[in-house]
């Protein structure tokens, strides 16, 4: 028999969809547990001791198992689908984007719209506005490293969708909230609508 999945889940969030549409695509059925984080419901005690330390989600529940981190979450979903290359090298490229994704992406891009959208500029603190026009620097950086991959090709890696694509994607298309100019991206624009246009794509939100 096979695990329940359960993801433990902030609908907003571009991290915990990269899971939702990680599954949509391989067609695993997937439970979904709603939390507040701008109410502190992922900073309980019983989330905590339960659900995950660090106290933040996407977390996907495996059975009686938890497995907190979005882009390790969506992985566990997408094994054994055309989404992970069975090549080596592919393989490791895929990993490649992902962990790049969360170095040099994510918390540029996605903390940016998070302090823009849900905080608001106006309750930042002084340390994160200081912040901002390095988030923002870094985060261009970011795009423009993308739409250079993406030049002559339509997916990062090898010449399909790899759960590459979809962990790029989910902070990426969003990013005119934080205003990032992705018309300064043709490459990323272009890429964007092929993701959209993939069978099974879901939207972030309804
Ligand atoms: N590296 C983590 C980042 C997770 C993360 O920052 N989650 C945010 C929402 S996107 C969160 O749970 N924030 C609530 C909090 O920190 O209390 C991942 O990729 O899953």
């Amino acid at each position: 028999m096979t695990d329940r999945l359960v993801l433990h889940e902030d609908s907003r969030s571009g991290n915990c969809y990269k899971v939702r549409l990680t599954a949509a695509i391989v067609g695993k059925p997937l439970e979904r547990r709603e939390y507040d984080i701008m109410n502190g419901e992922t900073r309980t005690p019983e989330f905590l001791a339960k659900v995950n330390a660090n106290g933040r989600i996407p977390v996907l529940q495996v059975g009686d198992r938890f497995i907190p981190e979005s882009n390790a979450a969506s992985y566990y979903v997408a094994q054994g689908s055309s989404l992970v290359p069975s090549d080596p090298f592919d393989h490791a490229d895929m990993l490649r984007w992902m962990f790049w994704e969360q170095y040099n992406h994510e918390p540029n891009i996605a903390t940016l719209r998070f302090w823009m959208t849900e905080v608001g500029l106006d309750k930042l603190s002084d340390l994160q506005r200081g912040q901002m026009p390095v988030k923002r620097e870094q985060g261009n950086a970011a795009l423009n490293l993308m739409d250079e991959q993406l030049g002559g090709r339509d997916w990062f890696v090898a010449d399909a969708l790899t759960l590459a694509d979809i962990c790029l994607f989910a902070y990426t298309h969003r990013a005119g909230e934080a205003e990032f100019d992705l018309s300064r991206y043709p490459n990323v624009l272009a890429w964007i609508e092929r993701v959209k246009a993939w069978p099974r794509f879901v939207p972030m939100q309804a």
